[in-house]
């Protein structure tokens, strides 16, 4: 048996949480939905069409950083088994699985992500280019299914790249980064993080704000999830797309904004919601760090950055990191 999937979070508990989260959301008195929703199989198609736009450059960052640390990471610390959190198309994921399974070395993969129809055909194309390779896929919510991975069969590495820590905020980030600790018992496992870093202005706010407007497409996108998931009446085309750097916060937000008086129902919750002209929906946060900040998060949860590792315009780091 080299394939199994684990799906935690049935269809019936994933329409409750969203209707949770939906109603909470948007009867607040400033208006917000989890980035989460974005990733249905068309998000997930706009997302990767973002990462190889001109403007976003974490990707193609930390893919690049990624295949020149990889040999040296993997020279004397072999894992049995990668766990990675939020995987998606696992694409970043080949550079270290050709890496580890050199010389036909058996490893395990347990990929997790919330979007089942990304996760089971990735898991079939790895399948297919890596012989040796088992795969335990878990369908689940990386803020609330960390439980549920498999215990360890062997040395560990957990991944959590792409910066998708930085979709969290400071207790959402404290909480995952425990629980990412949990999972690795074993003094000489590893964690292998990606932290987009705080820079220029300019450059941040362009890599959300993109000129072909793909960006503003994943950001409305969210609507039409929600439409489907509580027959709702969103006309995504008349909220504006905004992304902008919040210096204080350290944190790229995204936002969706009526430009006009909006009447929105949401059948399945019976709710209506209304927005005033120029009033939004925050969609996204995407913070931004730096090393001693990096540093301090992981000290507060047990673990130690170990090897800090960026490109040369100091965009993007991997950090490498272990228990204490
Ligand atoms: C998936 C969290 C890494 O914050 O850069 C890209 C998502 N949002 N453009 C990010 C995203 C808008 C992305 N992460």
């Amino acid at each position: 048996m080299r394939y199994l999937i684990d799906v935690h979070s049935d269809e019936r508990t994933r329409q409750e949480r969203l209707e949770e989260d939906v109603r909470r959301g948007l009867t607040a008195r400033r208006k917000s939905l989890p980035p989460k929703y974005f990733y249905d199989r068309a998000g997930s198609l706009l997302f990767e069409r973002i990462t190889e736009l001109p403007e976003y450059y974490p990707t193609r960052t930390e893919s690049a950083l990624l295949a020149e640390i990889v040999p040296e990471l993997f020279r004397e610390f072999l894992p049995d088994e990668i766990v990675e959190i939020g995987a998606g198309s696992a694409e970043k994921t080949r550079r270290i699985l050709d890496a580890v399974s050199a010389g036909g070395r058996p490893v395990r993969y347990v990929p997790l992500d919330v979007d089942r129809q990304t996760l089971e055909p990735s898991a079939a194309r790895l399948l297919r280019d890596y012989p040796r390779l088992r795969v335990h896929a878990v369908v689940g919510d990386f803020e609330r299914d960390l439980a549920h991975v498999p215990p360890p069969a062997g040395r560990r590495l957990a991944l959590f790249l792409g910066s998708t820590i930085g979709n969290l905020d400071e207790p959402a980030r404290r909480r995952l980064l425990a629980d990412l600790r949990g999972l690795l018992p074993d003094h000489r496992d590893r964690l292998l993080l990606g932290v987009d870093l705080v820079k220029d202005v300019k450059i941040l706010e362009a890599a959300y704000d993109d000129s072909a407007g793909v960006t503003r497409d994943f950001n409305r996108n969210i609507l039409r999830v929600i439409n489907r998931g509580v027959d709702g009446d969103f006309d995504p085309e008349a909220f504006r797309h905004r992304a902008f750097y919040n210096e204080a916060a350290a944190r790229i937000e995204m936002h969706l904004v009526a430009d006009s008086a909006q009447h929105v129902k949401l059948r399945r919750l019976g709710l209506n919601i209304r927005f005033r002209p120029g009033e939004g929906i925050w969609t996204e946060s995407s913070y931004k760090f730096t090393r001693d900040h990096v540093e301090h998060m992981l000290a507060e949860t047990g673990l130690a950055l170990h090897e800090w590792h960026v490109d040369p315009s100091n965009y993007f780091a991997l950090v490498w990191a272990r228990p204490t």
